[in-house]
């Protein structure tokens, strides 16, 4: 089978390590990218995350997948290196280098580097992402949405003032407890789907929105002008990453108040939309108040990616959905 999967940071990435292993697609520590699956997994990557920080261009969600799938993730962080140290950190800020709110660790700074000088000789993003996966191998194609610069700032009001800030500042140094009055995609307008990206959905047998941030990282990604109406051809199955009521992690409930959602499975698939989403999968505690979702297929079950096993069970449920719907074709 042939799946792409929009995805975005944490819950993403921990969503494909159980689609690589629901789909039979090995894991990195044999160093190849697949070994008896058929099956093959393109993952169209968040870059609204992006920022740039003393000279670097960091890509989180894209760094997220590739560490998390390759074996280098900080496991509990969810983000950033195994064993990383701040030495790089520290020194810039005895320098008083701002910000000092972003937590840049030294193995990942490497990543950055790479990255940047890549980007300086003119390798467009998509190129850089290929040439960082060589080493991590994560046994997905991993696709940036977009080779343009598109970054998500909010619209935030204190002491300070009325502003827009990026959203790294929103999320890490204000743990997103600011009201945001508004989430921006600064750039999506004018952005073109990265190289590869509407030919891996055309090619697809399904597409799996995995329990991403719906608003900065799955809704990013269909921000990109061609994506979401590429996906209108396909099947579409996503699960929710709203379980009774509140956000697994992350702080999904306060971007979707900002775009003046409610924080409910049943509001998150309305919001995607009946036109996009075929199958939608919550959790039992939200069955209930998910009948009323209309012209889409929900199916609840545990939702919890309590551990592998459980991850590649959910998996697992979206795929055989994807299947079902699209009439057995996928
Ligand atoms: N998240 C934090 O909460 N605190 C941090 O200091 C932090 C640093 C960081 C560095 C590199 C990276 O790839 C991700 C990092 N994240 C951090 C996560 C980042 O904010 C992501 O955008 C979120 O995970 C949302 O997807």
């Amino acid at each position: 089978m042939r799946i792409v999967v929009p995805a975005g940071g944490i819950g993403g990435a921990r969503f494909l390590r159980g689609l690589k292993a629901a789909l039979g697609i090995d894991a990195p520590t044999s160093g190849n990218q697949t070994t008896d699956s058929t099956s093959t997994i393109t993952v169209i990557g968040n870059t609204g995350d992006d920022i740039t920080l003393f000279g670097l261009r960091i890509c989180p969600d894209l760094d997220t997948v590739m560490y998390t799938l390759g074996g280098g993730i900080n496991e509990e962080q969810g983000w950033g290196r195994a064993e990383e140290s701040f030495t790089v950190k520290e020194e810039l800020a005895a320098y008083g280098m701002r910000p000092t709110w972003f937590g840049l660790g030294d193995r990942d700074t490497a990543t950055h580097i790479v990255r940047a000088q890549m980007l300086a000789a003119g390798y467009p993003l998509s190129a850089v992402t290929e040439a960082l996966c060589d080493r991590w191998k994560p046994g997905v194609r991993l696709l940036p949405m977009t080779d343009d610069q598109v970054e998500t700032h909010v619209v935030v009001e204190d002491e300070e003032g009325r502003r827009a800030i990026h959203f790294q500042e929103w999320w890490i140094r204000h743990r997103a407890a600011l009201p945001a009055e508004q989430i921006i995609s600064m750039g999506a307008e004018s952005a073109k789907p990265a190289p590869g990206v509407l030919g891996a959905i055309a090619e697809a047998d399904a597409v799996i929105l995995p329990p991403s941030n719906p608003v900065v990282s799955v809704g990013s990604v269909l921000g990109v002008p061609g994506i979401r109406e590429a996906l209108l051809d396909k099947t579409v199955v996503g699960v929710s990453p709203i379980i009774g009521g509140a956000p697994v992690r992350g702080m999904a409930d306060a971007c979707l108040a900002a775009i003046g959602v409610e924080t409910s499975a049943a509001a998150v698939a309305e919001h995607l939309g009946s036109d996009l989403l075929d199958g939608w999968l919550v959790d039992e505690a939200d069955e209930a108040a998910c009948q009323g979702v209309e012209g889409i297929e929900v199916r609840s079950r545990p939702l919890y990616m309590s551990d592998p096993a459980a991850t590649e069970a959910i998996a697992r449920a979206a795929v055989d959905l994807a299947v079902e719907l699209s009439g057995g074709r996928a």
